[in-house]
């Protein structure tokens, strides 16, 4: 499997990133020799395949675009130019997170250069290339800077080097998490080198992972576990990425450095001791775990990334898909009693989502069901695409998403948020992770593996792919899910493959039809639907989801729970901050759409999706009585 998942990513790559010179792909072809030639895992497609069409998804889209096209980028190149000894430009500072005394300001601006290079790849959006590539130029003449501020070649960041000797002599006493910050650049260049073809950008961050091999290698083992005990990010993750890049595989050594025993012993072991720590601290390691095991074929690592995913939706994770209570992960199963105003970290969930992403690549030869992105889009949908302000031009988001009853998205404790991002004052990290998330929303939908003979579908965005291999575009059409059915339709060239459809384990009487004929393979519940035929231009495929009221109950307390309609968590239009009695049976539908009353706490209450309540008091677990109403 693991070869599989590197040969896969072998292949993406010399697609997307053919023009980095002929002695990177002479030495690829040698090193990678070996790999028998069976890519039957599903990758994603290239984000430049993949655009979203008119819909709700592309309203967050579009919000978050308005605000990473018209953001300053002298503010944001502030603290690594005072860092690096070169002029502010007379920008005014940020402040937040990103003020110039906050211990790890400019963990922040990684995340922009990812979002950009996003939004160029899928829209061609030329302010976003522009200012991809503008900022990676001043961040390369802050690094070229070094030898004046007194830094080692390669460094970059908005604070100084001396952080990272403190991090080292366990010395450090400001709260500052200097990896987790370098992590985020490296990322962001990461992004612009592979989507925008940035020579600038691959050589600022070959220099950057020189540095963090340099400095890494002076420790020996049981310093550089102690160096881990501090918040690292994904620091295994893009060294691991960067050894998959054609030519760069002497990374590998550098991102096993990183490789937290203290975590991974007990995963591989698959005992959950998971109960206190820090939840985002342990969530981009685990994605560092799946792509080392793709970068080795190391069972170790499948085992750490597959079993945290599973013990952490499984036995940690609320109705709406997200995790973390005060940031903290709890006892397996605890929920009821942890229903506060700073549950659900929106960093946790983003996450989440790279690492199911990963599993489902590296895991999913098509038998292991739909589990992977019944989980995604239930995360996707119920917590983050309502983590953002929809009535803001600029999209800014919540950092919690609370629970507790009568709850408003918005309104958190001071210090982890407290009310909506704004343009300067916050940067906290769930703002940059939601700049990522609401401009990578194309970027799950749709996967291909078995060079290219299988199409996967495993989320109903409306969408258009370009299957350049193929020279087919798919179109998905729907309203999902307001609407329980979507339409894909084919054009292009004429040719024999296989559609693979998500068939969600939450709905049941599913049907597909293609070109109005009902298809009489097998549609389960929780398995893709295969359909293979000669597809030819016009051929259209529908599948209908039907969806019914469902519990979501809490693991600890079959009584509390939240309900959903089919992939869609409802809130109560309510502000009572004590739990409500809801009683199941006076739960009624109102019209077509996801509108439903009830009975809760005697009074009568509306029900509607939880990812539209952003501007009211609301309502997500409740204390059921009775049982849900049948036909609805
Ligand atoms: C998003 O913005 C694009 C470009 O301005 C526009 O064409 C599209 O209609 C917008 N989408 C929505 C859902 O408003
Ligand atoms: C990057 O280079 C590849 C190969 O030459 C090309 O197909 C792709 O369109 C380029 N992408 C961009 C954004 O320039
Ligand atoms: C869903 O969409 C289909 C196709 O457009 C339409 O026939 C159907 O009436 C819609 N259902 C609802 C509940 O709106
Ligand atoms: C919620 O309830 C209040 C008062 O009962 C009402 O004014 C408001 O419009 C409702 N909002 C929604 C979204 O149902
Ligand atoms: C986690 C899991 O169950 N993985 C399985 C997915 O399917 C493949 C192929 O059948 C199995 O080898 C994995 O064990």
């Amino acid at each position: 499997m693991a070869l599989r998942g590197r040969l896969a990513h072998h292949l993406v790559w010399s697609t997307t990133t053919f023009y980095l010179t002929i002695a990177f792909l002479a030495s690829t072809t040698s090193a990678h020799a070996a790999v028998p030639n069976t890519p039957t895992s599903p990758q994603p497609f290239p984000m430049s395949q993949v655009s979203l069409l008119p819909s709700r998804w592309q309203e967050n889209e579009n919000r978050t675009l308005n605000y990473l096209k018209s953001v300053s980028l002298d503010r944001l190149l502030y603290n690594f130019r005072l860092n690096h000894r070169l002029s502010t430009q007379n920008a005014a500072p940020n402040r937040g997170w990103d003020a110039p005394d906050f211990p790890f300001r400019t963990h922040m601006q990684g995340h922009f250069l990812s979002a950009w290079a996003y939004c160029y790849a899928s829209t061609r959006d030329e302010v976003c290339r522009s200012r991809a590539i503008g900022f990676v130029a001043e961040l390369a003449k802050c690094q070229a800077n070094n030898p004046s501020a007194g830094f080692s070649p390669g460094y970059l960041s908005g604070f100084p080097e001396s952080e990272f000797t403190a991090l080292e002599q366990r010395t450090l006493k400001n709260g500052n998490v200097p990896y987790y910050a370098v992590h985020k650049t490296m990322a962001g260049l990461l992004d612009v080198w592979r989507l925008l073809n940035s020579t600038q950008a691959r050589d600022v961050l070959l220099a950057m992972a020189g540095w963090v091999d340099v400095r890494t290698a002076k420790l020996s083992y049981a310093p550089m576990q102690a160096v881990l005990g501090t918040e690292f990010g994904g620091m295994n993750d893009i060294l691991a990425d960067l050894s998959l890049v054609p030519g760069q595989t002497k990374w590998l050594a550098v991102a096993q450095r990183f490789d937290h025993a203290a975590v991974f012993d007990p995963l591989a072991a698959n005992k959950d001791q998971l109960s206190g720590l820090h939840a985002n601290t342990q969530v981009p390691k685990w994605i560092g775990a799946a792509k080392s095991y793709s970068a080795t074929g190391t069972a170790r690592y499948f085992d750490i990334a597959h079993n945290a995913w599973k013990m952490t939706v499984q036995e940690h994770t609320y109705a709406i898909g997200g995790n973390s209570q005060a940031e903290h992960f709890r006892p397996p199963g605890a929920i009821a009693g942890y229903l506060g105003k700073d549950t659900a970290e929106g960093c946790n969930t983003y996450n989440m989502l790279k690492l199911t992403r990963e599993l489902f690549s590296l895991d999913s030869a098509g038998d292991n069901g739909t589990g992977y992105f019944d989980y995604y889009e239930h995360a996707l949908l119920n917590h983050l695409l309502g983590q953002q302000n929809a009535g803001d031009k600029h999209g800014h988001i919540t950092y919690f998403t609370p629970l507790n009853p009568g709850a408003k998205r918005g309104v958190g404790p001071a210090w982890g948020g407290g009310t909506w991002s704004t343009d300067y004052d916050s940067f906290w990290c769930c703002q940059g992770t939601g700049l990522e998330t609401n401009t990578k929303l194309m970027d799950s939908i749709y996967f291909f593996s078995g060079e290219d003979k299988t199409l996967w579908v495993n989320l109903f965005t409306p969408s258009v792919l370009k299957w350049e291999k193929r020279g087919v575009v798919i179109r998905q059409e729907t309203s999902y899910p307001v609407n329980d059915t979507t339409r894909l339709t084919v054009e292009g060239k004429e040719g024999s493959w296989e559609l693979r459809v998500r068939i969600p384990g939450w709905t049941s009487g599913a049907e597909i039809q293609v070109n109005g004929v009902r298809f009489e393979g097998v549609v389960r519940p929780g398995q893709y639907a295969v359909i293979k035929r000669e597809w030819k231009a016009g051929d259209m495929v529908t599948v209908q989801l039907p969806m019914k009221l469902r519990l979501l109950p809490a693991n600890d307390n079959p009584n509390l729970a939240a309900l959903a309609y089919g992939p869609v968590v409802l809130a109560g239009n309510s502000s009572s901050t004590t739990m409500p009695t809801l009683a199941l049976g006076s739960l009624r539908r109102v019209g077509n759409g996801l509108e439903f009353t009830a009975t809760a706490g005697g009074k009568t209450v509306r029900l509607g999706a939880f990812y539209e309540a952003w501007d009211y008091n609301y309502n997500v677990y409740w204390a059921v009585s009775g049982s849900l109403p049948g036909g609805v």
